[in-house]
Parts: structure tokens; sequence; C-alpha cells
């Protein structure tokens, strides 16, 4: 059975919902563990005042007993807090009472970079807060408690996965200078997973190649405009000669002294740390307007002013973590397969003692 992620849930609606579909019976999940990445997403400089009212707590609905998976589909929720303040303005049936609180007036004036514009017109909206609520990078709150049970599966082979912020030098100066000016920021992370066995994934097809997989689950979070794996374009400078991991064996197996592939060749993992980055825009929501135009009237106008983030990019670190998490998580389980956790740990085992590869100290 296929690991799969279905979320659900709007920026200020009542929660954010993930099933986990394809965990195997019997792994021990930790809630303290899965809030505290939770935690971790909401920390960083430059965030929005929005996270000093949301405090981010996991709630499990179905597909656990007692800290152990079921093997049947696990149900996660986040709530929002602050939908305290929209509970008429994103009530998810038609209001009651006369306007009160967030959200009672439409949004016409669609943000440059943001889902407003292309939702709008894609769905035919007068209000693009209906396409704005989803596109939120709010609902990554929920991948990341799913990237957190990734991470409990594949710990159990041996594998870690951890985000960083690159260019983190200077940064609160940075952000401190972007808000002073009302204006955000992006920037890169990088995420790395150690322990990964050769042979996740495969080159038959595209679908199945882990370079791809891994880029578009990558690319996928908001505002996420470039990804590369290992050395990426900077390999396009370099001479065949110059790129590649050279294969050596010793009395314990065969082994790289070199990881410029960034643990991937033909889309197939090769025993290396896997290495990825990502980079992020700047986010679109400005203090100080850009022009866009009032889809009401057809008039200039200037953006929507919301309250926003100066900069996400410490968030993004760990967002990207749990994405790739749970893609390896999934690419794990192809391999290894098992609907409980001990055929699947198993099966990594026997297929360790097979193949003659020595893991890097
Ligand atoms: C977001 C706008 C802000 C961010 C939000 C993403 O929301 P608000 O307008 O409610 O302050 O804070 O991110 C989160 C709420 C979060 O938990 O990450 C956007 O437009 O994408």
């Amino acid at each position: 059975m296929t690991l799969l992620l279905t979320t659900a849930g709007e920026s200020h609606g009542p929660a954010l919902v993930a099933i986990i579909s394809g965990l195997p019976a019997g792994l021990v999940l930790d809630r303290s563990a899965i809030d505290a990445d939770l935690a971790r997403r909401q920390a960083g400089y430059g965030r929005s005042p929005r996270q000093r009212i949301e405090s981010d707590r996991v709630e499990v609905l179905a597909g656990l007993r007692h800290g152990r998976t079921l093997g049947t589909p696990l149900a996660l929720v986040v709530r929002n807090v602050d939908h305290a303040s929209w509970v008429w303005g994103m009530s998810p049936w038609p209001p009651e009472g006369s306007p009160d609180g967030k959200g009672t007036r439409p949004v016409t004036v669609p943000r440059p970079g943001h889902a407003d514009l292309a939702g709008a017109l894609k769905y035919g909206l007068s209000d693009v807060r209906d396409a704005l609520e989803r596109a939120s990078a709010r609902h990554t709150a929920v991948a990341v408690a799913a990237g957190a049970v990734a991470k409990a599966l594949l710990a159990r082979i041996g594998v870690e996965v951890s985000g960083r912020v690159l260019d983190e030098a200077g940064l609160g100066r940075r952000v401190d200078e972007a808000r002073a000016d009302r204006d955000t920021l992006g920037g890169r992370v990088e995420v790395r997973a150690g322990g990964v066995p050769p042979g996740l994934g495969s080159y038959a097809d595209k679908e199945e190649r882990l370079d791809a997989r891994l880029a578009a689950a990558v690319m996928g979070i908001q505002a996420v405009k470039g990804v590369e794996l290992g050395e990426g374009f900077a390999l396009a400078e370099l001479r065949g000669s110059e790129a590649h991991d050279e294969i050596f064996r010793d009395a314990e197996g065969l082994h790289r002294r070199t990881n410029r592939a960034g643990g991937l060749e033909a889309g197939v993992s090769n025993g290396e740390e896997m290495v990825v980055r990502a980079a992020m825009k700047p986010l679109p929501t400005l203090m100080r307007p850009l022009r866009t135009v009032d889809l009401a009237t057809g008039e200039p106008a200037e953006a929507l002013v919301e309250r926003s983030d100066v900069a996400a990019v410490e968030a993004l670190a760990v967002v990207a973590e749990a994405a790739v998490a749970f893609e390896l998580a999934r690419a794990a389980l192809e391999k290894f397969g098992g609907d409980s956790l001990g055929d699947f740990v198993a099966a990594h085992e026997a297929y360790r003692d097979r193949i003659d590869w020595r893991p890097r100290p």
C-alpha cells in the first residue's frame, strides 16, 4: 500500500486536517515530538503577529491507539485559534446574525505574487478570499505534523532528516531592515537526510524517480521558486571528471569519498547523504502595497494589505524537512513494504545484509 497524505483546511477556518494512509501498524508516535516540530515551524524571526495567537498542537482523531499506529488511516488535526476572530467571515455554513469580526468584506484587490488573481480568474470568484485562504502557507502546519510521523517511521531504519536556513548570518538585521521599509524577504534552505540506504526510488519511470519526487514535494511548498539536488546548478559548470563521485571498495564494502550528486544518481538513492536545497521568493503581502487592479471596478488600485510575515524562511526549513521526510518514508515503504512495523524493519535489515555497501561513518 502506498503512503498517502491528504490535507484540508483554510488559513482562518476552524482547523487544518491531515489524513495519512498506508502507514504500517505498530509505529510508536510521540506527541511531544510532533508538537516540537509544530513549535519549530512557528518560531523564526520576522513571522506575523498571528504566531502569537496560534500555539499549534496536534490532535489525533483516528488511526492511533495508546500511542501506536493501527495500520488504518491516521487523522491529524491542528486547530486555528485565530478562527475565533473569523467565525462569521469564515463560517462553513451561511453565517447567522449580522457580519462581525474579520473577513466580512469581499477582497477585490489581488496581491501580485499570491494566488489571488489566478484563483479569482480560475474559479470565477468575486471575493479573492475564497482563493487566498487555502493558498496561504498556514496549512503547512499540518504537513509538518505529517512529516513528524514520517520521521518517526524513518528513524526505525536509521534515517534522519533535518532542515536549516542557508545564509543565516545577518538574517535578523535583514528582516529588521525589510520591516522598516514595509517590505518582505525570501531566502534559501537546505535539507539533509542521513542514513538513507542505496536503492530508494527508481530510474524506470519519471513517476518513480526519487529526485523528481523530492523536487516536486519541495516545489509544492508555498513561495518556493527553485529546488536543487546535490551540487545542482553548479554541476553545469564542471567537467565530468570533476563532477562525479568515484566508486571505491574496502573490506567493509563499496563506498564514495565525495557527494556532489547529493545522494541521488539517476533518480535512485546511492547511499550518500541526501541534499535538497530550495529558494523561497519574498512573501507577497507587502505593508507598502504593489500596484494592482480592483477587480470590482477595473480601476488601478493598491494590493491587499493584511497582517503577514516579513520573512518565513526559518519556517520553510522545517516545512521542507517535513516534505522530504514524507517522500523518503513513501519511497522506503515502497522498497521494504510491510503492513506491520516489524516486517518493514526486518526487510530493511535483510536488504542491508545482502548489499555490499559501507555507509559513510
Ligand atoms: C500567510 C499570511 C499570514 C501568515 C500565514 C501565511 O497569515 P495571517 O494573515 O493570518 O497573519 O502568518 O502563515 C501562518 C498563519 C502560519 O501559521 O504559517 C499567507 O498569506 O500565506
